[in-house]
């Protein structure tokens, strides 16, 4: 395969603003079959174990009221195919992706991002990274949205230039959904360096860098937004963590595309992990 390259001008963009995008890496057509394999999964009466589940309740037992309340399918690629073989472990993007990180790539993190017509909640300001807490800036993550993402439905928006602070330590708000970016910090940095919406397209792709500053917005449209995420690493990344990793999968070894399905987990263990603490509860 044809060894991709950056052009000059996405190289500059990500390394000042943290981020680039490419348009069209899938084909619409396949990005309407991934999204009906969510869907199918979001509308069982039981969808299984890898739901984050938006707490508001109680809403209506039928398989619209489901759809409502579901905002993650955490780990839910490695257990579908057809998300697997053409995202993940999809050819066109490991080799975006070993352009960053060399022939052997492994998938940290995979999950399905959701965010139902008018009821999708807001994901907080937060560093991948700042929510790890493995030390790690390295790895190399991707968004894909398998419905138009626009700033009405909730895309994403990234504060340029944030991948060049530390990991920041994150917190935890009365009503945070999880750790996030102490807020009078976010306010600061959007008045120092803006704020840039990621409207995308079905296929297209957003990559960042893991210490950027992101978020995204409830979602008050009528417009349903789904989509597809992923964080990949190489191992010399991950024997400088600091955490013990798990469920972590190979997609690419010695630059062939790995096409074992369930993927490949990683054996390895680090030597010296740590647990970290509880993040700090803060008051608004
Ligand atoms: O899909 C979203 O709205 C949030 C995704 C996100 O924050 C992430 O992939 O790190």
């Amino acid at each position: 395969m044809h060894r991709w390259q950056p052009t000059a001008e996405q190289k500059a963009h990500y390394e000042t603003e943290g981020y680039f995008i490419l348009r069209n890496v899938i084909s619409p057509e396949l990005a309407a079959e991934l999204r009906g394999v969510i869907r199918n999964v979001i509308m069982l009466p039981e969808p299984g174990t890898f739901v984050d589940i938006d707490p508001r309740n109680p809403m209506e037992d039928s398989p619209q009221g489901r759809i409502a309340r579901y905002r993650k399918l955490s780990n839910f690629c490695v257990q579908s195919p057809l998300l697997w073989h053409n995202v993940h472990a999809g050819a066109t993007l490991l080799n975006i992706a070993r352009y960053f990180l060399g022939d052997d790539i492994i998938v940290k993190f995979n999950s399905c991002f959701l965010k139902p017509a008018r009821t999708g909640s807001a994901t907080p300001w937060h560093q991948d990274n700042g929510l790890w807490r493995d030390g790690e800036t390295e790895p190399f993550n991707f968004w894909m949205p398998l419905e138009p993402a626009t700033r009405e439905n909730g895309c994403m928006q990234f504060i340029p230039g944030s991948h060049k602070t530390e990991i920041i330590e994150h917190v935890l708000y009365s009503d945070s959904i999880h750790g996030e970016l102490p807020r009078e910090a976010v306010q600061k940095m959007l008045k120092k360096h803006g704020v840039h919406h990621i409207e995308l397209h079905p296929g297209d792709v957003v990559f960042w860098h893991s210490s950027m500053w992101h978020y995204s917005p409830p979602n008050q449209s009528e417009q349903s937004r789904i989509a597809v995420a992923g964080v990949w690493t190489n191992l010399e990344i991950l024997k400088t963590s600091k955490r013990f990793w798990h469920n972590f999968r190979w997609a690419m070894k010695n630059g062939e595309v790995c096409t074992q399905f369930p993927p490949e987990p990683i054996s390895m263990e680090n030597e010296n992990p740590e647990e970290p603490k509880p993040l700090p509860r803060t008051s608004e």
